[in-house]
């Protein structure tokens, strides 16, 4: 079995990290979505929402699933039978950073990493801009699912 992960922060999950997902699960067997879940002070969204909010996104693809990890993303692949990770590239300032981390994870692990480039319409999509815009009151009904606006929203709204 070809097991892939798309791991990721997804705070929140955006429709261009969905594209990948969507475009990896027809190339491979099986596709873990990896929610890193180290702990950081800036996340809008708990682990546990951000999960939620990627299982429902994920819904349609049957041999897509939803894990979250702590620790290093070579030790997850390993343990769970792993071999490559689907990264997705928007731009060069992208491919500097996601090259560095493609070569530090193969110097800890067999693992590959795999680039794939951003759906044209989603090559601006990142999540950060996505709760900037939406924090300003802008419109990103385009960029994320509904569910994951619904939350937004709400958790916008909590914060004041
Ligand atoms: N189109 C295409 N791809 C996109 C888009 C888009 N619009 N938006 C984001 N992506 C891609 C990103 O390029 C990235 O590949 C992926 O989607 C996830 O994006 P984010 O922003 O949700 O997640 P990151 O980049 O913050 O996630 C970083 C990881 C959690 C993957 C990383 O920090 C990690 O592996 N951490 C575990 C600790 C570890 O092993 N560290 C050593 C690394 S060498």
């Amino acid at each position: 079995m070809r097991r892939a992960a798309c791991p990721g922060s997804f705070d929140p999950v955006t429709n261009g990290h969905i594209d990948i997902v969507g475009r990896a699960s027809a190339l491979f067997d099986e596709v873990i979505v990896a929610v890193g879940v180290n702990k950081s002070k800036n996340r809008l969204f708990t682990a546990e929402e951000r999960l939620e909010m990627l299982t429902e996104a994920v819904a349609p693809w049957d041999n897509v699933v939803v894990a979250g990890f702590t620790g290093l993303l070579t030790d997850f692949c390993e343990e769970r039978g792993v071999s490559a990770i689907v990264k997705g590239l928007r731009a060069v300032s992208d491919f500097d950073y996601e090259l560095q981390m493609a070569q530090m994870n193969s110097s800890l692990s067999p693992v590959e990493t795999v680039f794939m480039p951003t759906s044209p319409e989603y090559s601006f999509l990142a999540s950060s801009l996505v709760k900037e815009v939406a924090t300003f009151g802008g419109d990103v009904s385009a960029l994320v699912p509904p569910h994951v606006l619904e939350r937004l929203r709400t958790r916008l709204a909590e914060r004041g």
